[in-house]
């Protein structure tokens, strides 16, 4: 009842906007800032409900969104293995954060009695923001919510998404077998910097890496790790964390994948390796300009190609390929030269899941060395407990093998198993093409990438757009499905589908093709059907 009343009394100085409906979707809750003080209230009642009914572990809030404009802001949970919130509590959020103020603390308690949660257990909560001038407000708003329900409490400030789901790792694995590092941002960056040096020995990095950073957290925090790095040379852009309209402004991840072109400031010169991380540091991207001055874009695609080309390659080395089941998990939205390539080249099996990181993440936990990547560059490496142990185990039988079963060894240290990160991914990416001794145009050479375009159409109503066959069908509307079949059956490797949105209100159309105007063609014929 005390707690009833504070959480009716601190929510009492919020003011819920009129006739709006929220819904936890696939990254949590997203959209203009000042639209957030009663969403983010609820997640922190519902981040101590959470903690409690897992005995107290910590739960991690993220405040954040990510490659968004900086007039936004979003709010997502971390569970206590640093992966996204488990699908059935995103109900509760969205039932909470959608419950009228006076009766929020009504609604909270019938929560408790719904997912039986046992309130003497104790609650414990961490939570992090990206740069976005709105997000001391809201963590503000958070702060009073985790206060009125009294949680244990720890305010990490600035962090990207990625390191927040580290430190929660870490935090719920700390003197278990499980440990996972020091829950701290020093802890993150000396685990990347001591595993990367161990993956980079004998080898070493060609030129520089320009790393745009999006004018969002993710550049003082990769001034940071690069403190920690010695034998790579990498140059900040894009870093300006003062201006508040800079973030995601004509850079970053998103602006580069999307626009299949270089932020316009960006001075890099010709073969010059370069990447791009989104507001929060969660995606990454890599491109170069080639000889004859054409843009040439590294996806996530590419990113998977190479790391599980390079997974395998050191498997075989230290003899252990046998032991370890290594799977590739793609979206609808890979290009279907990468299928191809990991199919026929690199033989490896793939799994097709929906969109959204937490579908890919949970299928490749089905394979022992599990590589996702989405297409906009959100993806890591996953190792099952049995990896790990054969890996670690596994008594080799020559130098070679050794040094084999060390890289292997190290990449399960370097490689965020929590979440995709886009600075662990850079570091990995980085390492594997010193081993490689690849430039970005070798890396490009494995595989010719199909045309293709994505268009986002706007409908009267995308609820009734309901995909199938991890997103690559439609059942509904009736007869559409049949209309896109038909016309991407006219064209030469000719492979389009539309699904709705999960974070926009808009339906999505993908087309590819074997050449850029049959593509486009495509693309713009299914639009044409969809609106
Ligand atoms: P939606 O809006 O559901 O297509 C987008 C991205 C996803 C994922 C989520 C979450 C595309 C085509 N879709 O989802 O890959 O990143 O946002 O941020 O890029
Ligand atoms: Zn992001």
């Amino acid at each position: 009842p005390a707690v009833k009343k504070a959480i009716t009394e601190a929510a009492s100085q919020y003011t819920k906007p009129e006739g709006k409906v929220f819904e936890y979707g696939t990254a949590g809750f997203r959209m203009k800032a000042d639209l957030l003080n009663t969403v983010v209230f609820a997640v922190g009642l519902l981040a101590s409900l959470r903690s409690k009914k897992l005995s107290g572990q910590w739960i991690g809030v993220m405040v954040t969104a990510s490659h968004n404009p900086a007039e936004d802001n979003g709010v997502k949970l971390v569970d206590p293995m640093g992966e996204m919130l488990e699908a059935e509590w995103e109900a509760y959020a969205t039932k909470l954060a959608n419950a009228p103020l006076d009766k929020i603390a009504d609604v909270y308690d019938e929560l408790i009695k719904e997912i039986d949660v046992k309130m003497t257990n104790p609650a414990r909560v961490v939570f992090a923001r990206d740069t976005r001038a709105s997000g001391s407000r809201l963590v503000g708003v958070l702060n009073a919510a985790l206060t009125a329900t009294e949680v244990e409490f720890v305010d990490l400030k600035y962090m990207t998404t990625p390191q927040l789901h580290y430190v929660v790792r870490c935090k719920n694995t700390l003197g278990t077998q499980y440990e996972y590092g020091e829950p701290t941002e020093q802890g993150y960056y000396e685990k990347l910097a001591n595993s990367f040096k161990k993956v980079m020995r004998g080898v070493k990095v060609q030129g520089s890496l320009t790393v745009d950073c999006a004018n969002g957290v993710g550049g003082p925090k990769l001034r940071e790790l690069m403190k920690y790095l010695t034998g790579i040379d990498i140059k900040v852009v894009n870093d300006d964390v003062i201006n508040p309209d800079a973030l995601n402004f004509d850079c970053g991840a998103d602006y580069v994948k999307t626009k299949q072109r270089a932020p316009p400031s960006s001075k890099a010169a010709m073969l010059d390796r370069c990447a791009s991380l989104d507001g929060d540091a969660d995606r990454l991207v890599y491109y170069f300009q080639d000889e004859s001055n054409v843009f040439r874009l590294l996806d996530g695609d590419r990113i998977a190609t190479l790391a599980a080309s390079f997974i395998g390659d050191l498997a075989r080395n230290a003899g252990i390929a046998s032991k370890l089941k290594i799977g590739v998990v793609q979206t609808a939205y890979a290009n279907g030269a990468s299928t191809d390539y990991i199919e026929k080249v690199l033989k490896l099996p793939i799994i097709c899941t929906n969109t959204g990181v937490k579908h890919l993440h949970h299928a490749a936990l089905r394979f022992d060395v599990g590589v996702y990547f989405e297409a906009n560059g959100h993806g890591t490496v996953t190792f099952s407990e049995n990896a790990l142990k054969v890996i670690k185990n596994t008594e080799p039988q020559s130098p070679a093998q050794q040094h084999a079963l060390e890289s292997l060894q190290a990449l399960t240290d370097l490689i965020n198993q929590a979440v995709g990160d886009a600075l662990s991914d850079a570091l990995l990416v980085e390492a594997i093409l010193a081993h490689k001794g690849w430039s970005p145009k070798e890396w490009l050479g494995t595989y010719t990438d199909l045309p293709s375009r994505l268009v986002r159409v706007v409908v009267n109503d995308r609820s009734i757009f309901k995909a199938y066959d991890a997103e690559r069908k439609l059942e509904s509307p009736p007869g559409l499905q049949g209309t896109i079949e038909s016309l991407q059956s006219r064209y030469n490797k000719g492979r389009s589908f539309a699904r709705a949105s999960g974070t926009e209100d808009a339906v999505r159309v993908y087309a590819e093709a074997a050449s850029r105007s049959e593509a486009d063609d495509l693309a713009t014929r299914v639009a044409n059907a969809v609106s």
